[in-house]
């Protein structure tokens, strides 16, 4: 049986890759060093019936020969540790630098030294700025324009550039906007979903930054995760040393967002709004065909059902936090 990686397993995304494949039978050993990622989001896979199947390692990417070791005897790894957040690199580009361009290259180097077959890279949509042409598709010049979205960009490159020169088969997916359960939702540097969710469950009002017409192509997790789960099974012909769209093809504005948002949480008050954040790109739309053709990926959740979802998951969990007191006569004692 195959020995998996997933990097970044404690995080949003990585420990829904994990839990994906535990679940499908594979044996995945997991990698965090939780500068983001929560303990909590690899607790039931650390105990119960999944824990014969999943092995974890605490360390940092920055650190080569952690990375090295981390990548004896896999055969595929999917990459998605980073330190993710465009204003969080503008704000200490250094730090996204280190853990976004010296972690990957440090991991490449290690699973080419281990002779790792595949690795699945977390890219993202920022990668092509503001230039003009919708929707999105692979071939488009990158133009990035915040720190992040450059370190990422470089991420791509050498993972092509390992495809071609070592025959280290690599995928890249360029992420839009993921969103769901587990993303961590109050940070500054939260995705605006989860931020939104919180913000209205507390009674505060959100902030839109700009206009509310900012759009992006919102996609639900677990649309990522297939497209990651096909990626990894497609034929080597087919994806790599390539780069694909992970999207649902559909753009919906902040301001629609908010209004769908105040809906589902029954929340009365109108958003605050405020100037757009520096390095943000305005719109973004992806065209999902390379990856359709490629590996079959074919979104399953759509935003509405995706935000139900994750409201009522967030809704669950902000009710363990904080339990009411039992209401006199509620109580069915
Ligand atoms: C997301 C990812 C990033 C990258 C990119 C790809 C997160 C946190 N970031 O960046 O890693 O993959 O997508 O395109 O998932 N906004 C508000 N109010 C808030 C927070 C955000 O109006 O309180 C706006 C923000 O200005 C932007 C939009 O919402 O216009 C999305 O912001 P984001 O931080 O959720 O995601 P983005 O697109 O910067």
């Amino acid at each position: 049986m195959a020995r998996i990686l997933v990097t970044g397993c404690a995080g949003f995304i990585g420990s829904w890759i994990a839990e994906t494949l535990i679940a499908r039978g594979s044996v995945v050993c997991g990698l965090d060093n939780f500068e983001t990622g929560k303990r909590a989001n690899i607790a039931h896979l650390l105990s119960g019936s999944a824990s014969g199947r999943f092995e974890f390692i605490e360390c940092d990417l920055r650190d080569p020969g952690a990375a090295a070791r981390a990548c004896q005897g896999v055969d595929i790894i999917f990459h998605q540790a980073a330190l993710p957040s465009v204003p969080r690199s503008v704000k200490d580009p250094r730090t996204s630098h280190t853990a976004n361009i010296d972690g990957t290259f440090n991991l490449l180097e290690g699973a080419r030294a281990a002779g790792v077959q595949r690795i699945v890279y977390a890219a993202s949509s920022s990668a092509y700025g503001n230039q003009a042409g919708f929707p999105r598709v692979e071939t488009m010049l990158p133009m990035p324009i915040a720190p992040y979205p450059v370190q990422k960009v470089t991420g791509e490159l050498y993972m092509q550039s390992y495809w071609q020169v070592y025959g280290l088969e690599t995928v890249c997916l360029r992420y839009f906007n993921i969103f769901g359960p587990r993303q961590v939702p109050d940070s500054p540097y939260s995705g605006v979903m989860a931020r939104f969710i919180l913000q209205m469950m507390r009674g505060e009002r959100p902030t839109i930054f700009g206009d509310g017409h900012h759009a992006r192509d919102f996609t639900y997790i677990e649309n990522a995760v297939s497209a990651n789960l096909l990626a990894l099974e497609a034929p080597a012909e087919k994806v790599a040393g390539r780069v694909f769209n992970v999207a649902c093809g559909q753009s919906h504005t902040l301001n629609h967002i908010f209004r769908i948002l105040a809906d589902l949480l029954d929340f009365k008050q109108p958003p605050v709004y405020a100037p757009p954040r520096a390095g943000d790109i305005r719109m973004s739309l992806a065209d999902i065909s390379a990856a359709r053709e490629a590996f079959g990926y074919d979104p399953q959740v759509g935003l509405e059902e995706g935000l139900r979802r994750t409201v009522a998951w967030y809704r669950e969990q902000f009710a363990l936090a904080s339990p009411q007191p039992v209401e006199k006569g509620n109580c069915a004692c």
